[in-house]
Order: C-alpha cells, then structure tokens, then sequence
C-alpha cells in the first residue's frame, strides 16, 4: 500500500488543510494490476461478454458520471438528494457518528449534507472517502478539507471487493453507500458485498443505504439514455480505457450505446454493441476478441429495487433497520441499518 499526504498543497490556509488528509491507495501494487488483467480477459473471452462496471470510472469516466447526475432524465441524484436534504439531521441525531466512510465516494457532493448535520450535531471528527477512482478522490478530499476546517480526511483508494477489511475504524463509524451503487452488483456479489460490509462493522457502526427503486419501464430506460448523449460517451469511454490500459485496437465509433429495462432481473443493463462484425487486439492479454454484428459487451447492471425484497436481503446480511425514508414522488429510498447488536 502506498500512503501519502496530498502533494501539490502549497504553504498558508492551504497547507493547515494538507496535514489534515491523508490517502492511502492499495490499486498500486502488480498483484492488482494481474487481478485486474486476469478479470477482464475472462469478461472479454466469455459469452455473452461482459465487463465489471468499475472500468467505467477512470478519470474522464468519473467526470462523465458527474455529467450524468445533472441531466434532467437523470433522476436518481436529485431524488436522493431531497431525501438528504430533509432528513440528514435524523441521520445524524440517530447515529451521533464521529466519522463518515462513503463506499463508492465519487465527487462527495450530496455527502456534505451527512457532513453538515453530524457536525451541526457536535460528533463529527473525520471522513473516510473510498473509491476506486484515485484522482477524483484525492479532488474531492482536498476540496473537503478546505470547506471543513477541522474535519480530518482519510481517503482510501481501493476497490469494494479486495479492500473493505483496510477501512479506517475510528471510533463510531457510520458507513455510507449512496447514489444507488448497490444495483451495480448482480444477486450473488450483491450478498457477499453486504457481508463483508457487515463483517467490517463494529457494533457501535451504522449502514446508510441510497437505493433505486422499481417504477415505470420509460423513466428508467429515459434516465440510462439522456437526449444530450453523456450516458452513451460514459459506456463508450470503457472502449478507451480497454485502449489504454490493455493496449486493446477498440475503435468507439464502431459500436453502439445501449441501455434497456430488463423486467426479469429488474435491473437496467447497459451494454455497447458491435455496429459491424470486428476482430479487435488487445495487446497485453495476447488475445484478440471478434465481435459478430450485433454483438454486445455488457459494461454494468443497475438493479432498481423493491423495498420487500431488498429488506429480505439486508436482513439476511445480518443488518437491523433503524429507519427509512423516501422522496415526495416515491422514486428512492433512503435506509439506515445497525448491525443489531446492543450499542451501549
Ligand atoms: N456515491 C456517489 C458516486 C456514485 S458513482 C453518488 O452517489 O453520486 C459509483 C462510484 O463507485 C464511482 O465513484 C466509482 O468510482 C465507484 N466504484 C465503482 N466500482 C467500484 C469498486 N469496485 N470499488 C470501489 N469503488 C468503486
Ligand atoms: C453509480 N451507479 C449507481 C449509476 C447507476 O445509475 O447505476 C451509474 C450509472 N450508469 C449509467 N448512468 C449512471
């Protein structure tokens, strides 16, 4: 693992915030690198082809989800945010956390309300972002640290399924995992990823859940195909990262974004599809991958959820609802959850 402060902070106001963060990054080393390799050759050669959507968020791919988030057919942001807006404070009075860890942090944006009510509330002391997607945290961090001039930041660079052990624990924590990144996950490593949150927490520790929720087939397919094109240059920007980081021939332009509701799984799947049949290269894999025409790579599932269900599944996790909450329209759900053993 390397550790470090954030370099490139200059001396005066700026400086006072650069002892105050911290980031550790464990997506250095070679074994992850081979992991990494090994994973997509795999989702490259199989059938039907498929790829992990944290591919989606290198540095551009994050700046693009950010665009996302502020089109108008994008819902899910602007839902939760109401949720925050209103009931922030219940968080905060319900939890008395010390310290914030957001799973998935991206830009950190809406966090500032969780922020905002635990310090209002006289607990806070620091804030863990973890992501995978180093530059957009080591950002977010810095500007979090300006903004909040006593609150210590310790960002960790790591992915959900290798680094969730290496957490900070400092004191009563509450873990956070907005946006609606749970859908991201299929069945199966949806249940193990909510164990190992589980297994991360102490009993003083609290789960707060943003999710997606079922609702009409043509809000959900218009929020994953925005008319002003930014979801489809986010899926295509997978094809320039396979360029990049595999040394893969994928030419963008040659394939096409599509995003659909897929009622038996509930989920929306997106997916870029081959507009003519090719052979692509990919260099460092010492493969090459033919698509026929027609012939897609699926590059991320977003689940939408019913609140049954989805309670069956944390319940079955070993989590113990506190409190739910939603927005006017019913469109999200906000949830927070203890690990049900007694506190204090
Ligand atoms: N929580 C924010 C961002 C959601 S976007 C919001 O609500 O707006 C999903 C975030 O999860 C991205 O920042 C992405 O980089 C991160 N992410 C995706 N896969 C990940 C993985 N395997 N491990 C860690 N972070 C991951
Ligand atoms: C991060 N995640 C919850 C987003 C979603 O809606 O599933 C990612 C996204 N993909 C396309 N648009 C947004």
């Amino acid at each position: 693992v390397e550790a470090r402060g954030i370099e490139g902070v200059g001396a005066g106001a700026l400086g006072q915030t650069a002892s105050r963060v911290w980031v550790e990054v464990y997506l250095r080393p070679l074994a992850w690198r081979c992991l990494r390799y090994r994973e997509a050759k795999a989702g490259l050669l199989q059938s039907p082809r498929e790829l992990s959507p944290k591919w989606l968020y290198d540095e551009r791919g994050s700046r693009l989800f950010e665009e996302i988030t502020r089109q108008p057919e994008y819902y899910p942001t602007r839902r939760e945010r109401e949720i925050l807006s209103a009931r922030a404070g219940d968080v905060a009075r319900l939890t008395r956390a010390r310290w914030l860890v957001e799973l998935g942090s991206g830009a950190s944006k809406k966090t500032r309300l969780l922020l905002d009510a635990l310090r209002d509330e006289g607990t806070l002391e620091g804030f863990t972002p973890f992501d995978v997607s180093e530059e957009m945290l080591r950002g977010s961090s810095k500007r979090l640290a300006w903004d909040y001039p006593s609150l210590q930041v310790h960002g960790v660079v790591g992915d959900f399924e290798q680094h969730l052990s290496v957490l900070p624990r400092h004191g009563r924590r509450l873990l956070a995992l907005l946006g609606g990144t749970l859908g991201n996950f299929k069945p199966g490593e949806r249940a193990r990823f909510l164990g190992a949150i589980r297994a991360s927490m102490g009993p003083e520790d609290f789960f707060l859940l943003g999710s997606d929720l079922l609702k009409e087939t043509s809000t959900l397919e218009a929020a994953y195909n925005d008319a002003a094109g930014v979801t489809a240059a986010f899926n295509l920007n997978v094809l320039e990262v396979l360029n990049r980081e595999l040394g893969a021939g994928f030419v963008p332009s040659q394939f096409q974004h599509v995003a659909r509701f897929d009622a038996e799984h509930g989920w929306i799947e997106m997916l870029l599809r081959a507009k003519r049949a090719q052979r692509v290269r990919i260099s460092s894999l010492q493969a090459s991958v033919s698509f026929a025409e027609g012939e897609t790579l699926r590059t991320e599932v977003s689940t939408k959820f019913d609140r049954d269900a989805l309670t069956r599944e944390l319940t079955q996790a070993g989590f113990a609802r506190l409190a739910d909450w939603t927005d006017d329209r019913g469109d999200f759900w906000l949830t927070l959850w203890s690990t049900g053993r007694a506190t204090d």
